[in-house]
């Protein structure tokens, strides 16, 4: 039987040791909390992208964001040249964003309350592709209606290195690497707090390919 030290020191303890990480007064990282989930995760995000496919939006600034964008949901996340905003329906065919799935829904209820929040009632799943490259500058999320509600996101596919700033843009963010599987609740008094993406590595995940995509669970409306 292998000790403690052998157990302690394997591959897959070193890059994403289970359990719970906290990373801000009322913000957690969840290792590894999707990967009992994705065999129905998968086939949902699947429905939800032939419905919705990715698209490259424009900014109100007038920068194409290198992170192609869908969403499911009552609310779907859009910006275009007039504005960031939520809306019912898809810019692309007027038509209303594909439906939440069941077991997306359950994932980030359950996050949630792991993190301290009841009762989380996401309206709307903004769904973000990273290949090679892509990243998200810091910013802040400010178009929900309620900041009491939490945002859980889940990381699927190539690693990240999340950048978690304060309350001023700023203060220089700390880093966090976040894997396939893991899931991240923030909310409360961190809710409005700076954060972005650096720029994703090249490589090719053995489940999801050369990209990374992110899924972000919010109360919008
Ligand atoms: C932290 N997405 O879609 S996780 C975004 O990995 C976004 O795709 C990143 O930032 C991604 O807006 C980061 C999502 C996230 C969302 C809201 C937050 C992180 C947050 C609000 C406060 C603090
Ligand atoms: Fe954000």
């Amino acid at each position: 039987m292998p000790g403690p030290t052998a157990d302690l020191f394997a591959d897959h303890a070193l890059q994403q040791p289970a359990g719970r990480e906290q990373i801000g007064e009322q913000s957690y990282v969840l290792r590894g909390y999707a990967l009992p989930w994705i065999d129905r995760l998968l086939p949902e995000l699947r429905r939800v992208l032939a419905q919705a496919p990715f698209r490259q939006m424009v900014t109100p600034g007038g920068f194409t964001m290198s992170a192609a964008l869908s969403s499911c949901g009552d609310l779907g996340w859009t910006t275009d040249t007039t504005g960031y905003r939520y809306t019912p329906f898809d810019p692309r065919t007027q038509q209303p964003w594909p439906a939440l799935p069941e077991a997306l829904r359950a994932l980030a209820v359950e996050a949630a309350a792991e993190a301290g929040f009841a009762a989380f009632a996401p309206d709307a799943c903004l769904i973000n592709r990273y290949v090679a490259g892509a990243k998200m500058s810091l910013h802040q999320d400010k178009n929900e209606r309620d900041y009491a509600a939490p945002v859980v996101s889940i990381s699927l596919g190539l690693p990240a290195i999340f950048l978690f700033g304060s309350h001023a843009r700023a203060d220089k963010p700390q880093k966090v690497s976040l894997f396939h599987g893991d899931v991240v609740v923030w909310g409360g008094v961190d809710r409005l707090r700076f954060h972005g993406v650096m720029p994703i590595k090249d490589g090719v995940h053995p489940v999801m390919g050369p990209q990374r995509i992110n899924l972000t669970l919010r109360t919008a409306g």
